[in-house]
């Protein structure tokens, strides 16, 4: 069984359908990461370059992204988690961004491999995720952006967070978000998709 019902579905902006394929591509034996990846993640791709090309709006972007969130809650139970998350995650997109899915997958996956998350949402000032790390004495701040504009804003959250007494490490991430950019701003870590990120919060944990 392919993973195509499951991308027509989102196409077409039907969250019902959604549903009902990821259930049956699940029943099918078909690989969760496999879902993810071709499914849900792919669809949303070519969601993007539809807009980039005025194919699409971003009303439709929405419905997609509904669609594409109706998926992720069947799917939730059954990416794979393993023993070697251990600590607490503070996590969220940066202020003046309001995308959320991609941040909704790394939380979740750093939830399934044992990690507790506190999931601060989108639009979060650097103020918040400070107080809150503060507050739960975390261990990782997780930074999510999409747009090239919170980029900056995400450089400023991770300079405030390297300034203050925290004791915190800082992983950024997001499409816009590379390692040279990380980098720059001074990221303690940067990962590419969610899967990375867990293996890095580890990493980070362990340092
Ligand atoms: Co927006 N949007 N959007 N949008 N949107 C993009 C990002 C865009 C690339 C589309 C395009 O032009 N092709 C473009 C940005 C261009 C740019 O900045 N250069 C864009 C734009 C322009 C906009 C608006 C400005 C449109 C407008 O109003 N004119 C507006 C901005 C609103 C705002 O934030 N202030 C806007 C609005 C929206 C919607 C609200 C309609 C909707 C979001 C709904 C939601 O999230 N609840 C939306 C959507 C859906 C998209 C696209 C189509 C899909 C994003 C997505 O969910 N991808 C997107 C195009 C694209 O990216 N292909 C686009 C799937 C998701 C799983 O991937 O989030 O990249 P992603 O997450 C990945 C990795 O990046 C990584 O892990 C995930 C994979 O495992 N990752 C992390 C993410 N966060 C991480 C954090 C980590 C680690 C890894 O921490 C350590």
């Amino acid at each position: 069984m392919s993973t195509q019902a499951i991308y027509d579905a989102i196409m077409e902006f039907e969250d019902d359908d959604v549903v009902e394929a990821v259930k049956e591509a699940i029943e099918a034996g078909v690989d969760s990461q496999v879902i993810l990846n071709e499914g849900l993640i792919g669809a949303m791709d070519e969601v993007g370059r539809l807009f980039s090309i005025g194919d699409l709006f971003v009303p439709e972007m929405l419905m997609a992204a509904n669609a594409m969130k109706a998926g992720m809650k069947v799917i939730k139970p059954y990416l794979k988690g393993d023993d070697g998350g251990r600590g607490l995650v503070v996590i969220g997109t940066v202020e003046g961004d309001l995308h959320d899915i991609g941040k909704n997958l790394v939380s979740m996956m750093m939830e399934s491999a044992g990690f507790e998350v506190i999931d601060l949402g989108i639009d979060v000032p650097a103020e918040k995720f400070m107080k809150t790390a503060r507050d739960n004495k975390a261990n990782i701040i997780c930074l999510s952006a999409l747009l090239t504009t919170t980029m900056t804003t995400m450089g400023e959250t991770v300079e405030a967070i390297r300034n203050s007494d925290l004791n915190v490490k800082t992983m950024v991430g997001g499409a816009p978000v590379t390692q040279e950019f990380a980098n720059e701003i001074g990221a303690d870590g940067f990962s590419e998709d969610a899967g990375e990120a867990v293996v890095l919060a580890r990493t980070l944990i362990a340092s």
